[in-house]
C-alpha cells in the first residue's frame, strides 16, 4: 500500500523524502488501523466526529476542528521545534550538547523507556473501547474520541522514535506494542494500571484524572532527556495531555455538581436515598478517587530504584521542571526522604537522592492531584455541603514498592489484616458500588440532553454550543 505521505500522515520530520521511515510505517501503519479496528472505539467506524488534529505544532495552528471518521483520522508526528544548541540539564553529561543519536551503549535503556511510554497509549484505548456505548452525553462522547485518537497519536510518537532510531529492534518492538493487549492473561500490557477494566464514566473521569496525570509527570520527565528527540516529541505529547485532565476533573466536577444539586433539592446525604434519586453519593466517589489514585502511584515504580537513578545519571530520564530546581542536577551527594515502617508506624528517612527518584516524581504528582481535588471541594465549600474529598495517603494499597507488604489505612495508619478487612468496603469500590455506578450508564446522545448523574458543561468544545451535534452517527 502506498501512503500520500504529507496528507495521510500530517508531520514535521521530513517523512515524504526519509525512505527507511517510509517503509517501516508502510508495514506498520496498516497493522495499526487492524489494531484500531479490533480494539479501538467498538462499533464507531462510520461515525463523524467533532475532534481536533494535530497538523503542526505552531501554537496558533496546531488544532485543527472539523468533522472526521476515525478510521480515517491524520494520526501525524510531530516534535516541537529544535532549541539550537540545546545542552543535557543533569547527570553525568550535564553540559554536554543534547543527543540527536542513540549513544550505543544507551540503547537498549533508552529502548526500553520509549516502548514503556509506548505500551501504555494503545493501552489506554483499548480499556476504553466499549465506553462509547454508555456515553452520558453527545458532548462527553466527543471527548472520549478525542482522547482516543489523541492515544493513538501517542502511540504514532513512541513508534515514530523506535523506527527513526532503533533500526530492527525498533521496528519489532514497533510491532509488539500492537501484539499486547491490556488484561490479557497471556500478553498484557507492561504497567499495572493499564490492565485494569475502565467499565464506566465514573472510572473513566478518573482514569483520565489521575492516570493521565501520571502521564503528565513522565512525559514532563523524559521532555528533560538528553535524548533530543525524545525531548522533542515529548514536549508536543505534553500539549495534548492537558486535554485529558481536563476530561477527567471537570468530568468528576460535573458529577459532584449534579449530586450536590440533588443533596440540596431533597434536602439529604444518605448514600442510599441519592441512589434511588439517580446519583452518585459522595462516599462512592471518595472511593473511587481512593482506588484510582493508589493505582496510579504504583505506576512511578519502587521508591528506591537503581533503574531510575541510572536513567538520571546518564542523562536519559530527568525530573519534572528540571531545569528550574536549584540544586547540582547531579545528586550524587543529595538525599530525600522516602517512607519506610518502623516500630509499628510509617517513618521517614533519607535515602539517596538518585535512587529515590520515582519517589520525588510521584510526590511531585501527589501535590498536583490535590490541588484538582481542592477544586471539588470548592464546589462543596461554595454549595454549603460539609464534605471535603482527600487524596489518600501514598501508604494506601499499594502493590509496587516495600509500602506494598504492609496494608494501610487511606489517612496513612498501619493496619492489620482484620482491620484492612474491616476497612476496606468504606475505602475502596465495593461491588455493590460498582453494580450501581454501573446501573446508571445508559446512552444519551441526544444534542444537549446530559444523563440524570451528571450536570451539562459549563461551555462547548471550540466554541460551540454545548447542544452541538459533536457525533454524528451513520
Ligand atoms: N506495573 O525499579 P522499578 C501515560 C516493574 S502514563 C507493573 O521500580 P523503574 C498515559 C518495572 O518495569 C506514563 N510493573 O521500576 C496515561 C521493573 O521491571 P523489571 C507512562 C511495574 O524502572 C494515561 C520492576 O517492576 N510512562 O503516559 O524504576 C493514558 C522494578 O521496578 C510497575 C512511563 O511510565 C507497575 N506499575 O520505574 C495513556 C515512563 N512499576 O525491569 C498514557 C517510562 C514498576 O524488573 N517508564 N514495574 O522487569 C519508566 O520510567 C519506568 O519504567 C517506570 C518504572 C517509572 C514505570
Amino acid at each position: 500500500m502506498s501512503i500520500d505521505y504529507e496528507q495521510t500522515i500530517p508531520n514535521n520530520v521530513n517523512l515524504a523524502s526519509d525512505k527507511t521511515l517510509q517503509r517501516a510505517l508502510e508495514h506498520w501503519q496498516p497493522a495499526f488501523l487492524r489494531w484500531w479496528g479490533e480494539v479501538g472505539p467498538e462499533g464507531t467506524s462510520g461515525y463523524e466526529v467533532y475532534l481536533r488534529t494535530a497538523t503542526s505544532v505552531d501554537p496558533e495552528g496546531w488544532a485543527q476542528f472539523g468533522y472526521v471518521r476515525m478510521p480515517e483520522y491524520r494520526w501525524g508526528i510531530f516534535l516541537n521545534p529544535a532549541e539550537s544548541d540545546r545542552a543535557i540539564a543533569f547527570g553525568d553529561h550535564k553540559g554536554q550538547p543534547a543527543w540527536q543519536e542513540v549513544p550505543g551503549e544507551y540503547r537498549s535503556n533508552l529502548r526500553r523507556i520509549i516502548v514503556t511510554q509506548g505500551d501504555t497509549e494503545p493501552a489506554s484505548v483499548e480499556q476504553q473501547r466499549h465506553l462509547g456505548l454508555t456515553c452520558p452525553s453527545l458532548y462527553d462522547l466527543r471527548n472520549l474520541f478525542q482522547v482516543n485518537v489523541e492515544e493513538g497519536r501517542h502511540l504514532w510518537a513512541m513508534v515514530y522514535l523506535l523506527h527513526r532510531y532503533f533500526g530492527r529492534d525498533g521496528r519489532e518492538e514497533a510491532e509488539a506494542l500492537l501484539g499486547r493487549r491490556s488484561g490479557d492473561a497471556d500478553n498484557p500490557r507492561i504497567l499495572g494500571a493499564f490492565n485494569e477494566r475502565t467499565p464506566d464514566w465514573l472510572s473513566l473521569f478518573m482514569f483520565t484524572f489521575f492516570t493521565d496525570r501520571d502521564g503528565k509527570f513522565q512525559l514532563s520527565a523524559l521532555a528533560e532527556s538528553a535524548f533530543d528527540p525524545l525531548s522533542r516529541t515529548t514536549k508536543f505529547m505534553l500539549t495534548e495531555e492537558g486535554h485529558h485532565m481536563f476530561v477527567g476533573r471537570n468530568g468528576i466536577r460535573r458529577i459532584i455538581e449534579r449530586t450536590a444539586e440533588v443533596m440540596k433539592e431533597a434536602k439529604t446525604d444518605d448514600p442510599m436515598r441519592l441512589r434511588t434519586l439517580g446519583v452518585i453519593d459522595l462516599p462512592t466517589i471518595q472511593r473511587y478517587v481512593n482506588f484510582h489514585s493508589s493505582v496510579t502511584v504504583d505506576l512511578f515504580g519502587s521508591d528506591l530504584s537503581s533503574n531510575a537513578a541510572t536513567f538520571y545519571t546518564t542523562g536519559l530520564k530527568g525530573r519534572f521542571r528540571e531545569q528550574v530546581i536549584q540544586d547540582d542536577h547531579v545528586l550524587k551527594e543529595a538525599t530525600y526522604p522516602v517512607l519506610e515502617v518502623a516500630n509499628g508506624a510509617l517513618a521517614t528517612r533519607e535515602a539517596p537522592a538518585l535512587n529515590a527518584l520515582n519517589e520525588r516524581l510521584r510526590d511531585d504528582f501527589m501535590q498536583d492531584s490535590i490541588a484538582g481535588i481542592n477544586g471539588w471541594n470548592t464546589l462543596l465549600q461554595k454549595r454549603g455541603i460539609d464534605f471535603r474529598f482527600e487524596l489518600p495517603h501514598k501508604a494506601f494499597n499499594r502493590q509496587i514498592g516495600p509500602l506494598a507488604a504492609c496494608k494501610f489505612s487511606p489517612a496513612g495508619e498501619l493496619v492489620s489484616d482484620e482491620q484492612w478487612a474491616r476497612g476496606v468496603r468504606a475505602w475502596l469500590p465495593t461491588a455493590e458500588d460498582r453494580m450501581f455506578v454501573q446501573s446508571l450508564m445508559g446512552r444519551v446522545v441526544e444534542p444537549g440532553k446530559f444523563a440524570n448523574w451528571i450536570a451539562p458543561p459549563s461551555s462547548g468544545i471550540n466554541g460551540q454550543v454545548v447542544e452541538c451535534q459533536y457525533v454524528r452517527f451513520n
